[in-house]
């Protein structure tokens, strides 16, 4: 399933998860093979097949598809690892560059019948990828998200954008949406949108290929709050009738009326201050890949949730919508982060990397917009935040995000004390600590935390909410030993009861984030030495979800903290 949610009634979508052929391929780009030796599961990645399980490279995945009807098809991706190019009956119909971003094209003039759609994948480093480098996690190959197929007919409701805010005891609902008219010849009609027993209407008159943004603000007097407690949904109907009444096509959207502020050094949702609890999740498994199935999604949500956790980061890129639709639906918090991990001067330098940024920032905002769980944004972790070269992309991506989303802080992770140049940028300030791990030992963390937030403050940006985002140790799985060294079960406890014992309580952390959730492969070109078992082994929980020592003492931290704070 392709969301959460049924998000069509009049629009046809035939959703392309199952089989496709598959077959790799050497040959130049764009030689799409004759044949195909293969079947892969959609959504999936193939390195999860035993012939191809560190295969780097690029490979073509095929489908034959039958169009019920001439009319004009779209084609969804929700995420292609890590570049697409895609093909309709052998003629190239558009690309893509990024895993976790989605994308549509679509194709007008289909005849009914039997048509080819070929995705010519890429997961291969070099000039051409700015993001996805050899890291400390891995950049699979595949479509490794749901794939639909939508007939469309004249003009298209390309998207719709809701911001609620509060004004007293009511709310109100800002929605843009845009229509779109896919074909040549002129359109009219009218858009209706519908949310909790509210309507309002738009005349829709456009020219050839011509799109429209309709903006209206709505009033709601008898709505519930969205919170943890309280996640209510309320789903924000768009129909486009055509002018002869009939429905022409609609999206459904969810709704969470919930406003979030950052009032000096506090983190408010509906005017309540914020103590955030969770984990760093990257959306790696053992024998999936990035192509996280349903089940495992919400296993990790249950499993966080048992924790005690409220909170989770996205590291380090923006997440799969179906499991962003659970943190909806569960009335877990979101940190939501574009597509970057400890990038430097030589990839800001790089041709690619300002356009691919850009498309990713873009394309996270304006796909994840409505999901009520993501209340910040984040950009560069860890990335050259110490020199002029980097600033200026930070800000830049700063000021493209606040452009397109004012309603929501932004962040951004930093490990560059002293040196980094971009915290007057940031709404929320948050620092990536590994004392005890990476230097330090266990009983300078208090005092590790204190000289860091002096720093902080000496930079004029102690006046803001501070996140601990990342904190951590590794453990391997079922290494115990009763010396309780590093990399020892024991010893990740330890580390994990010690941190939080400060950062939980310390009244200048409005948040903390445990790096990380899970254990997750790496790039073994890069990581193997540093990196056991070419895994990062940081998680509470294994690559398999099974919780290592350090499981109980975090469940007995975060619920302490949690009954603490009522
Ligand atoms: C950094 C980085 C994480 C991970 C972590 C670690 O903070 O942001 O992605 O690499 O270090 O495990 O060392």
């Amino acid at each position: 399933m392709i969301r959460m949610f049924q998000r069509h009634k009049v629009r046809n979508v035939e959703e392309l998860d199952g089989y496709w052929n598959f077959e790799p391929s050497t040959a130049p780009a764009g030689q799409i093979p004759g044949a195909y030796g293969y079947k892969m599961l959609v959504p999936g990645v193939w390195e999860s097949h035993p012939g191809f399980r560190t295969y780097r490279g690029r490979a073509f995945f095929e489908r034959t598809l039958d169009c019920a009807a001439d009319s004009a098809y779209r084609f969804v991706f929700k995420g292609v690892s890590h570049t697409a190019t895609v093909y309709w009956d052998g003629r190239e119909i558009g690309r893509h560059y990024n895993a976790f971003t989605p994308f549509a094209i679509v194709v007008p003039e289909v005849k009914a019948g039997a048509h080819q759609l070929v995705v010519e994948v890429d997961n291969s480093f070099g000039p051409h990828s700015a993001l996805h480098q050899p890291n400390d996690y891995y950049t699979y190959g595949g479509l490794s998200r749901p794939v639909a197929m939508e007939r469309i007919g004249a003009a298209l409701i390309e998207g719709v954008w809701a911001t609620p805010s509060q004004r007293g005891k009511l709310w109100q609902l800002h929605v843009r949406a845009t229509v779109r008219n896919v074909d040549g010849r002129p359109y009219a009609g009218r858009l209706v949108l519908t949310v909790a027993g509210v309507e309002v209407a738009e005349e829709i008159r456009l020219r050839p290929h011509q799109a429209v943004t309709v903006e209206r603000s709505l009033r709601l007097t008898d709505v519930t709050p969205w919170s943890p407690d309280t996640p209510v949904l309320y789903p924000l109907n768009a129909t486009l009738f055509s002018d002869d009444g009939k429905p022409c096509d609609d999206l459904i959207e969810r709704v969470g009326f919930r406003e979030i502020r950052v009032k000096g050094r506090e983190i408010l949702l509906n005017r309540r201050q914020l103590k955030l609890r969770g984990f760093n999740r990257h959306e790696d498994t053992a024998d999936f890949g990035c192509a996280v199935p349903l089940a495992v999604m919400q296993q990790d949500l249950d499993l966080m949730a048992d924790m005690g956790a409220n909170f989770v980061r996205t590291a380090h890129y923006p997440n799969d919508e179906r499991f962003l639709d659970m943190c909806d639906e569960r009335g877990f918090l979101v940190w939501e982060e574009h597509h970057a991990r400890a990038l430097m001067a030589d990839t800001m330098k790089m041709k690619v990397f300002s356009k691919q940024v850009a498309d990713c920032d873009r394309e996270m905002v304006l796909n994840h917009f409505n999901h009520p769980a993501i209340i910040m944004w984040g950009v560069f972790n860890e990335c050259e935040s110490f020199s002029k070269l980097g600033l200026r992309h930070y800000e830049a991506s700063i000021k493209r995000i606040r452009a397109l989303d004012p309603s929501r802080p932004i962040t951004a992770a930093s490990c560059y004390p002293r040196q980094d140049l971009t915290l007057g940028l940031l709404d929320i300030i948050a620092f990536n600590r590994y004392p005890g791990w990476y230097w330090g030992s266990l009983d300078t963390l208090g005092a590790e935390l204190d000289t860091l937030l002096e720093w902080i403050s000496e930079s004029g940006n102690g006046n803001k909410p501070f996140i601990m985002s990342e904190f951590g140790a590794g453990a391997i799985p079922g290494w115990r030993a009763a010396r309780r060294t590093k990399w020892t079960e024991e010893y990740q406890a330890d580390l994990l009861q010690a941190s939080l014992d400060v950062y939980l309580y310390h009244p200048r952390v409005n948040g903390t984030a445990i790096w990380q959730y899970c254990d997750v492969r790496v790039a073994e070109e890069e990581w193997f030495k540093t990196r056991p078992r070419t895994m990062n082994n940081k998680g509470v929980v294994d690559e398999y979800r099974r919780p290592k020592l350090a499981y109980e003492v975090v469940k007995k931290c975060f619920q302490t903290a949690a009954m603490r704070k009522k």
